[in-house]
């Protein structure tokens, strides 16, 4: 059993230059409730889902990061808008506004945990670029280097369609519960839960949240995604959070949180209705 100091140090990144160490903790944002306890840190840091360092083999990615390199980073966002720019993780934290979310977190495999993100809305971020009304969908893509993550270099790309990608439509990237992570527990994300920055949209399933992004790309037509590219009969582009709807292989109308016994009712949009029922109707 390894300890939670253990798997914090695997997962540890570069830390923060002097300038910007005072975004932890960001002022917590007190709109968003779990509805249920927090799940420890260890929990959420130890078990994770992030092929590149694992495939399906196992859940702890903590062991595998050690070569991943998170600094520097830049994350290219492009495409239909006015002004494409790159960003560095500097310019982040010097132009945005960040801010602590308690969200619920639920995969497809039907997992769930509460933890609290750091970072700023994505409409935020999208804004600043100007889309075009061309502009329908948002893809992401993550990190493309083997050498730095096992699975990747060991599986290549003849069945994995390297590297991860996932997409919204633009509505639901407006969204305001849409998010940019570059945070965990008030801290910056470790290796493992998606460093230096990921994606969260916490009424889908955990797979849309794409971890450690390079590149945001506004784009007219609906994306190619990589769990609907390697299997199209389970993994829908759309994968909202729903009971109603099992997947192929297993029931979705119930959840468990990470480090816990305990099960919960799955909820449509994993409870988040008031914030985007309105973007399903008709
Ligand atoms: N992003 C990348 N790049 N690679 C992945 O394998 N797994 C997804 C998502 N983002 C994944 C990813 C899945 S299935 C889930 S449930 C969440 O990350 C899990 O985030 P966590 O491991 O930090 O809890
Ligand atoms: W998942």
């Amino acid at each position: 059993q390894a300890t939670e100091e253990e798997i914090e140090k695997a997962g540890a990144v570069a830390p923060l230059p002097e300038a910007f160490q005072s975004i932890y903790p960001a002022p917590h944002n007190p709109t968003f409730k779990y509805g249920r306890p927090e799940t420890v840190p260890k929990e959420a840091e130890e078990f994770t889902n992030f092929y590149e360092f694992t495939g399906p083999t196992t859940k702890e990615a903590w062991k595998y990061v050690e070569n991943f390199k998170s600094t520097p980073w830049s994350v290219s966002v492009e495409g239909e808008c006015e002004k494409p720019r790159t960003f560095d993780m500097d310019d982040f934290y010097k132009e945005m506004k960040f801010e602590e979310r308690a969200y619920r977190h639920r995969c497809v495999e039907t997992w769930a945990m509460c933890v609290p993100w750091t970072g700023f809305a994505l409409s935020h971020l999208l804004k600043l670029v100007e889309p075009k009304p061309t502009a329908k969908f948002v893809a992401f893509e993550t990190f493309n280097k083997p050498n730095e993550a096992p699975y990747m270099k060991a599986n290549g790309t003849a069945y994995w369609p390297w590297p991860y990608t996932e997409g919204l439509s633009m509505a639901e990237a407006m969204n305001e519960l849409t998010f940019i992570a570059t945070g965990l527990y008030g801290k910056p994300l470790l290796k493992q839960n998606g460093a230096p920055i990921r994606l969260v949209v916490p009424w889908k399933y955990g797979f849309k949240s794409g971890k450690s992004i390079v590149k945001i790309k506004l784009t007219s037509e609906q994306p190619v995604t990589f769990w609907n590219s390697v299997n199209p009969d389970e993994y829908g582009f759309v994968a909202n959070v729903n009971p109603e709807v099992p997947h192929p292989r297993w029931s979705q109308r119930t959840e468990w949180m990470l480090g816990t016994e305990k099960r919960y009712d799955t909820k449509l949009y994993n409870g988040y209705g008031e914030y985007v029922s309105g973007l399903y109707t008709g």
